[in-house]
């Protein structure tokens, strides 16, 4: 059993806002949005960070690129919207959990800090 956050909410001993989930992922609202919409998909395997993703994840990490815009479109969002995925604290990252954030519905300026 994973120890992060969201190890703890994808096996349901956490509680959540969740917007989708399958066998292989879910998605909940960011608990600090950085835009009216802001969403996480997270693999309910537990991949500490991108880097750690090996060639058995190819789908899986496929499968969270499609649920994203299933969600954005589900969430009213619109074709205009970012995925984001923090890989190591230096670039964010602070819950050692993969997930890829869904960010839309505001202006988003290019680049990010
Ligand atoms: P990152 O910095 O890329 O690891 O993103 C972690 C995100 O998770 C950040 O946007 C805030 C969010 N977050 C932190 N704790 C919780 C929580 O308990 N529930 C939810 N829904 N989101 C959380």
């Amino acid at each position: 059993m994973s120890e992060t956050i969201f190890g703890k909410i994808v096996a349901g001993e956490l509680p959540a806002d969740s917007v989708y989930e399958d066998e292989l992922c879910m998605a909940i609202r960011d608990k600090f949005p950085t835009a009216p919409h802001h969403y996480l998909v997270i693999p309910k395997k537990p991949i500490p960070k991108l880097c750690d993703a090996g060639p058995e994840d190819q789908a899986l990490l496929g499968h969270l690129m499609l649920v994203a815009n299933q969600v954005a479109a589900q969430q009213g969002i619109g074709e205009a919207f970012r995925l984001v995925v923090n890989n190591g604290a230096d670039a964010g990252q602070s819950v050692f959990h993969l997930h890829v954030h869904v960010i839309g519905g505001r202006s988003l300026s290019w680049p990010p800090g």
